[in-house]
């Protein structure tokens, strides 16, 4: 896949679009945003961490000429400063509000977590301001068999997309995903 970043942003006043179609990757710090950026580009474009906290900008990456994909920094990370929180926090609402050319918002989850607090309080919100979103669980390759299966049972009713970074699960249906959002 031919990718080329764009560029990033830390304050929204920078964001003024591409004119293409853009796919934002939403989750709780170190659920695996940038790894699946570098999974589906098969290249080592975005920073990845094993501490979390690593992507503190908005980061764009041009794909195929032809859209966008977003690397969000991640929520929910304790131990940065209450400030530093609040301006991820401003940063991201006011490119998910704003942004004309957002198409769908990735919301990630870790599957060993499932949804918590956080993730519900952003689909209610993402409901209220009428954004379309899709969930993906991360990190399949840490369960076994058995409970992916028990899993994949318990969230049908949300249609989740499910991926791994590490043997690549789910790599194929999210780029066909993407391809039919286009
Ligand atoms: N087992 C497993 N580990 C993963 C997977 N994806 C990411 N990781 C690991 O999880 C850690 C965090 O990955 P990142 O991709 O940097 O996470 P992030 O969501 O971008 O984190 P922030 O930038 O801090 O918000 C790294 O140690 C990765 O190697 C996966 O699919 N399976
Ligand atoms: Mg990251």
């Amino acid at each position: 896949m031919k990718v080329k970043f764009l560029k990033s942003i830390y304050d929204f006043k920078d964001y003024k679009g591409f004119n293409l179609p853009e796919f934002a990757f939403a989750g709780r710090s170190n659920v695996g945003k940038s790894s699946l950026i570098n999974t589906l580009v098969n290249t080592k474009i975005a920073h990845t961490s094993k501490t979390p906290g690593k992507t503190r900008a908005i980061n764009f990456f041009l794909i195929e000429d032809k859209y966008v994909l977003a690397d969000l920094p991640g929520y929910g990370y304790a131990k940065i400063t209450k400030e530093a929180q609040l301006s991820w926090k401003e940063l991201i609402e006011n490119y998910i509000t704003s942004s004309k050319n957002l198409k769908i918002l990735f919301i990630l989850a870790d599957i060993s977590r499932g949804l918590e607090d956080e993730e519900l309080t952003l689909i209610d919100w993402l409901k209220y301001i009428k954004r379309p979103y899709k969930i993906i669980f991360t990190k399949t390759d840490k369960l076994s068999r058995n409970e992916l299966r028990t899993k994949i049972n318990t969230y049908k009713d949300l249609s989740p997309l499910y991926f791994s970074s590490v043997n690549n699960e789910g790599k194929r249906e999210l780029i066909k995903f993407i391809e039919e959002a286009l």
